[in-house]
């Protein structure tokens, strides 16, 4: 039996179009949109293609998006600028800096100028501290954490109870995706590259969330049969067949998971577009909240 696919790209495209009619409500009510500012720093192709995506999504709901690409050699304190600029910029109710910066700057300080009413990211200390505590309520839910919750609630999976095994602890995957896990009583193991035995840890995963960012490193023989397979990975492997010259590979080998998985995500097609769409979502939350406290 082969696992039934969850199609992130169909998932995303209902939610764009929710998107869409609130953004539409709200403008016929209110007479204004909501906008998101993205913040691009340096040439790095895949920060281009997903910044291009990310606009492109925005203007198919309503929501105005204000780019700015500042140069690879760009100082903290012009960046800091640009953020505090947009601060205090009232048509703008999202902000995006998309990672990762340049080392030259600290992405921890750059982050956490970020107004908090205008983090539709997630990713200030404020915000993930709360994401961390129970019954504390962050003010925005990072995009790609909560798009793998999204698509494991819109395809019926049950959380509460089960085993969940998260590969990866980074800032902006790992460690929040667990978190949200955790708050929907999983029962929950986050593994990392010190983990000893990483095929018996992922035999356990009823819900398997992979962010670690290795082509194909779970193999089809580490799934427990009917386990839900969330893969988050994104890479580019070398494929001469393909006229870009690459093709994108999830962390898991897809095909064997798929005989063995419950339901599996593809990719790409699966959590990438949930990312956008998520952060769609929340730049609307905080245009509504702006509208509550005007
Ligand atoms: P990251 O910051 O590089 O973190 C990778 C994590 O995986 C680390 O915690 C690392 O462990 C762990 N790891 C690395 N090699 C491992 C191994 N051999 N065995 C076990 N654990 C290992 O990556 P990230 O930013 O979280 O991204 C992960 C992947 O998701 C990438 O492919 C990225 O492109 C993709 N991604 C996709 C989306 C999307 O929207 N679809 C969004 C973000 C990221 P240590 O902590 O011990 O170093
Ligand atoms: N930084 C992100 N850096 C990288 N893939 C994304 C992403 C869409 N501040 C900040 O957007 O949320 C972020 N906030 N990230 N990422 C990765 C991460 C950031 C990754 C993949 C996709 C966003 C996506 O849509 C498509 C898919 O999986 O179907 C494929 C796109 C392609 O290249 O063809």
């Amino acid at each position: 039996m082969s696992a039934a696919l969850i199609d992130g790209k169909a998932i995303a495209a209902t939610i764009r179009g929710e998107i869409r009619d609130s953004v539409q409500d709200l403008e016929a009510h209110h007479g204004r949109v909501p906008g998101l500012a993205t913040v691009l720093v340096g040439q790095r192709k895949d920060s281009e293609t997903y910044v291009r995506m990310k606009k492109r999504a925005c203007a198919e709901v309503g929501i105005a998006s204000f780019g700015h690409e500042l140069p690879e050699d760009v100082s903290q304190d012009e960046l800091l600028a640009v953020v505090a600029g947009l601060n205090a910029d009232p048509e703008v109710h999202g902000i995006l800096v998309q990672l990762p910066l340049p080392d030259h700057i600290d992405d921890e300080a750059v982050l956490a100028a970020i107004s908090l009413e205008k983090d539709v990211d997630g990713f200030h200390p404020l915000n993930i501290g709360r994401l961390s505590m129970k019954r504390r309520e962050p003010l925005f839910v990072p995009c790609t954490p909560k798009g793998c919750i999204e698509l494991l609630d819109r395809s019926g999976i049950e959380i509460a109870g089960r085993n969940a095994v998260v590969l990866g602890r980074s800032n902006i995957v790992g460690l929040p995706v667990a978190m949200l896990l955790l708050h929907r009583n999983a029962t929950l193991t986050v593994c990392h590259s010190r983990t000893a035995d990483l095929p018996a840890m992922v035999r356990q995963a009823d819900i398997l969330v992979a962010a670690v960012g290795r082509p194909e490193m779970v193999k089809g023989d580490w799934i427990k049969p009917g386990a839900a397979v969330i893969d988050v990975g994104v890479n580019a492997v070398d494929d001469a067949s393909d006229p870009r010259g690459y093709r994108l590979v999830g962390d898991v080998d897809f095909e064997a998971a798929r005989a063995v998985a419950g339901h599996i995500t593809p990719v790409p097609g699966g959590v990438g577009p949930m990312t956008i769409a998520m952060l769609l979502q929340n730049t609307l939350a905080g245009f509504k909240r702006s509208l509550g406290a005007a």
